[in-house]
């Protein structure tokens, strides 16, 4: 079984993850709490866990984090920070808490430049209540509400939503990236820290769309959950800095 304590680091609880067998929430999680014990900052932390398996996150954090409800972190964070201009504060949300329920306080908290950091999942799936259609599930994808796959002309395309924030004129850093590959999962740990970084130096919205897996869901196991993201989400979602102001 997995472990999701840092080895290095010690940062998170010495417990069994679980996650689901090669869910990245695990690796995710753990990439965040290193780049919280370098930069020295986890006594001023303060994370806002989507609902769903990302909220599942709390078990593994030794630092202050709160849950809000369904899809309201970026206003929960909003709140928090302005409140705690000294305290970095970050949101952990899945796809159907961040692009769905949660859209409209995802946006306007982006069109505030607010100066938060998004660790945003994209597994394109609502993962905990069972594989049900997120608005990042791809055309021709199977989800439990959508058992023929996705079409577009019954349930629309999938969202973008680091092109989306783009269109805005506030937020100062956009990236898409995954863990996927070893060297992606250090491109994950940098475009986290810099996320962090662009907080402390109080230069407002930040967030690293993650392209994920969610094996259990797909009804794959997890080495083929990895070929799916190579082939059929990097090619919907392609990884890159989509914005560094
Ligand atoms: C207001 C509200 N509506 C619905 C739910 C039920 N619910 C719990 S988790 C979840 C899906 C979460 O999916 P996602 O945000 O993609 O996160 P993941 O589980 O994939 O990490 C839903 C719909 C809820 N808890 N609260």
């Amino acid at each position: 079984m997995e472990k999701v304590y840092s080895r290095t680091t010690g940062i998170c609880k010495d417990m069994v993850s679980g996650f689901c067998p090669g869910c990245m929430h695990g690796t995710v999680i753990k990439l965040i709490g290193e780049v919280l014990d370098e930069m020295n900052v986890m006594d001023k932390t303060a994370a806002v866990l989507g609902i769903g398996c990302c909220g599942l996150n709390m078990e593994y954090m030794t630092y202050d984090n709160t849950t809000a409800p369904h899809g309201r972190a970026c206003a929960v964070a909003t709140g928090i920070k302005r409140a705690n201009p000294d305290t970095l504060v970050y949101t952990y949300q899945g796809d159907g808490d961040f692009a769905s329920i949660g859209l409209g306080e995802s946006v306007s908290a982006a069109n505030r430049g607010e100066n938060i950091s998004v660790i945003f999942i994209n597994n394109g799936i609502y993962g905990m209540t069972g594989g049900q259609m997120a608005p990042t599930t791809l055309l021709g994808m199977k989800a439990s509400t959508a058992p023929k796959g996705r079409i577009a002309e019954e349930h629309g395309y999938p969202m973008h939503m680091c092109e989306i924030l783009n269109q805005l004129t506030a937020p100062a850093y956009l990236e898409r990236t995954s863990c996927n590959t070893p060297a992606n999962v250090m491109k994950t740990k940098k475009a986290i820290r810099k996320a962090f970084e662009n907080q402390l130096n109080g230069k407002g919205f930040s967030m690293v769309e993650i392209v994920s897996n969610c094996p259990t869901n797909w009804g794959l196991d997890p080495l083929d959950s990895l070929k799916f993201i190579e082939e059929k989400m990097l090619p919907e979602y392609p990884l890159g800095v989509i914005r560094d102001k």
